[in-house]
């Protein structure tokens, strides 16, 4: 799909033109290449539930079904390369010195893209964290051992991302809310805006003044409350806004 020329000449203004971007990325960034969102027709809680993998009760009744299940999501995710979308976003961060990239998404394809500095909500499903004393290190283990390691602390390992009812990393939080706070311009690339804290991101960005563009594949919630809306393929769509 190509966008309006008009509207595109206007936005790839506002981008050149905006003094601090700040980027809100979700699931929809990375289906392009390869990897499942959450919701929609073809999404992982159409095929699970997300109570019985991604709660830490799921973790604590049956933690070899979870550590299976993020098994499958890292074999999944090492198959996976950036695609055109996270590598406009490297641009824009080349070109713009007020530049905030947030990310829902766990994969770390935008740190493979070679975004530089990635603010991870939902942590990185390539590190593990202790249940007893909470540290956390990088694992590339494809696959996993079988059963979920323990630390030297002799505490359980579980995978390094915020499951529903957790709180999100305060460090990556602080920093996202400063961004909208302070953001020229708010993009929304690829999510559904329903999980929250995140989704009041671009709603924060917008009433401190910032402009709200949003690529989709569909409408969301936020799709009203946009300036500019791109109905499409972050793959496509962001290149076209960007190059
Ligand atoms: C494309 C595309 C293409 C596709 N191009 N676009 C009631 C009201 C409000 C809040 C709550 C509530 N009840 C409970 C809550 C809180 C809860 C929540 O928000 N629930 C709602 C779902 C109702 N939130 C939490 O629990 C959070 N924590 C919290 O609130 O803590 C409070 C607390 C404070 C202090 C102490 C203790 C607690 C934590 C949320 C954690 C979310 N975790 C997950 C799993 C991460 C790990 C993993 O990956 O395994 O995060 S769930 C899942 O959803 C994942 C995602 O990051 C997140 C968001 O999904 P995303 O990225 O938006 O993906 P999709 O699939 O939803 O959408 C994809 C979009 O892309 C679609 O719109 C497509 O159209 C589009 N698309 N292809 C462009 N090619
Ligand atoms: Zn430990």
């Amino acid at each position: 799909m190509s966008i309006q020329p008009s509207k595109t000449e206007e936005v790839r203004e506002e981008l050149r033109a905006a003094s601090s971007i700040a980027v809100l990325t979700g699931a929809g960034i990375s289906e392009e290449s390869g990897i499942p969102v959450f919701r929609g027709s073809d999404g992982l809680w159409k095929q699970y539930r997300a109570e019985d993998l991604a709660t830490p009760e799921a973790f604590a009744r049956d933690p070899r079904l979870v550590w299976e299940w993020y098994d499958w999501r890292r074999s999944r995710i090492a198959a996976a390369r950036p695609n055109p979308a996270h590598e406009a976003l490297v641009l824009l961060e080349n070109h713009c010195p007020g530049f905030a990239l947030i990310t829902q998404n766990v994969d770390g394809l935008h740190d493979l893209a070679g975004s530089r500095h990635v603010i991870k909500l939902h942590g990185d499903i390539w590190t593990l964290r202790c249940q007893h004393c909470g540290t956390v290190k990088s694992d590339r283990r494809v696959p996993l051992p079988e059963i979920p390691p323990r630390c030297a602390c002799g505490g359980l390992l579980r995978p390094g991302v915020v499951w529903f009812g957790e709180a999100l990393p305060p460090a990556a939080w602080q920093a996202a809310v400063q961004a909208a706070e302070s953001c020229a311009l708010f993009l929304v690339v690829g999510t559904s805006a329903v999980v929250y804290p995140a989704a009041e991101l671009p709603m924060l960005a917008k009433h401190r003044g910032a402009k709200l563009i949003e690529i989709n594949f569909e409408p969301t919630a936020l799709t009203p409350l946009a300036d500019y809306s791109f109905v499409g393929k972050a793959g496509e769509m962001l290149p076209q806004l960007v190059s």
